[in-house]
């Protein structure tokens, strides 16, 4: 008799700098649309689990906040998600946005190498580091020196070129993630995508229509609870979320005139909602102002930071 392959499973961590595409990239790896993803820098707030399960291997993704130096005391709280998820993975990928390595002339970068240098060093994790946005590069073959340069640095392990946004190489990625995933269990069932709550997924989208329709202040200034997840008789689900802002200028904008900027939102949101939960639902937005929140202990541990 011969003995059954035997399966593997890792804790694969994300990270890297803010807008680099990590959330993009782990949609890619799951096809889902599960971490929100915009345009702007620091969209992540929080960690974000997806899981890739095939035949033999499982890999347990956690998407992280951009990495940055603090300025507010949520951000702090940021970084101190990136360290969890760091001390608690088997393999770790870098991702960089590609065009920004090109403009430096370099893979270096101090902020994230202080991060990842003690988990080669001490605890001899590998390091992949994900060359990102490769469909922005005209010319794919003036990337080469910088995986040479990679390889060279002591710090990685591997480097590959990917489009998250394409999909190309997105693959191979996934193949190559499975080599270094030690031999053990499966630790979630094959066929869950994550193990956070919808209602988690829900306040994200609604955070995400508020990040595409303003620019600079308010999308930073916002975050987003729901309070009321139910399932009512008429099929359609009754979802009540509140929006927090710091200050009235920023909750006057957010309802607008007769309260119509406010209905845009719900109407971006709710689509998205419905795609990700395929049911119909209500949705009611409320908008509560909770002065300078993200710098305020309290405010933040209610918020769940
Ligand atoms: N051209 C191109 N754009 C990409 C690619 N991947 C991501 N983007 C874009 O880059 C922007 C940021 O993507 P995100 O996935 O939100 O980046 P992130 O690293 O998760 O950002 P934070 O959560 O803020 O740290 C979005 O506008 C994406 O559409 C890619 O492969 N090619
Ligand atoms: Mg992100």
């Amino acid at each position: 008799m011969t003995e059954p392959t035997p399966t593997r499973c890792a804790s694969v961590a994300i990270i890297g700098r803010p807008n680099a595409g990590k959330s993009t990239l782990l949609n890619a790896i799951l096809g889902e649309h599960l971490s929100i993803v915009t345009p702007k820098p620091q969209t992540t707030r929080k960690r974000v689990l997806g899981i890739h399960t095939t035949d033999a291997t499982q890999l347990v993704f956690v998407d992280t906040p951009g990495v940055l130096k603090p300025r507010y005391r949520m951000q702090s709280a940021m970084m101190g998600y990136v360290s969890d998820t760091l001390a608690e993975s088997d393999v770790i990928c870098v991702v960089v946005d590609v065009t920004t390595v090109m403009e430096h002339d370099t893979v270096r970068d101090p902020l994230m190498e202080t991060l990842i240098r003690p988990l080669v060093e001490k605890e001899h994790l590998p390091v992949i580091l994900v060359l990102n946005k490769m469909d922005a590069v005209k010319q794919p073959q003036l990337v080469l020196p910088y995986m040479e340069e990679a390889r060279h640095s002591g710090l990685y392990t591997r480097a590959i070129a990917v489009s998250a946004k394409s999909g190309r190489e997105v693959d191979a990625l996934v193949d190559l993630l499975a080599e270094f995933a030690p031999e053990g269990e499966f630790q979630y069932d094959p066929d869950s995508l994550s193990t956070l709550p919808q209602r988690f997924f829900v306040a994200e989208l609604i955070r995400e229509a508020i990040f595409h329709r303003y620019r600079d202040e308010i999308p930073y200034a916002t975050d987003v609870q729901v309070i009321e997840f139910a399932e009512h008789s008429d099929a359609k689900w009754h979802i009540t979320a509140d929006i927090t802002v710091e200050r009235d200028t920023q909750k006057g904008i957010l309802i607008g005139k007769g309260g119509e900027a406010l209905k845009q939102i719900g109407i971006d949101a709710r689509e998205k909602i419905e795609e990700f939960l395929e049911q119909p639902v209500f949705l009611e937005l409320f908008v509560k102002v909770r002065s300078d929140w993200r710098n305020d202990r309290n405010q933040l541990a209610n918020l769940g930071y």
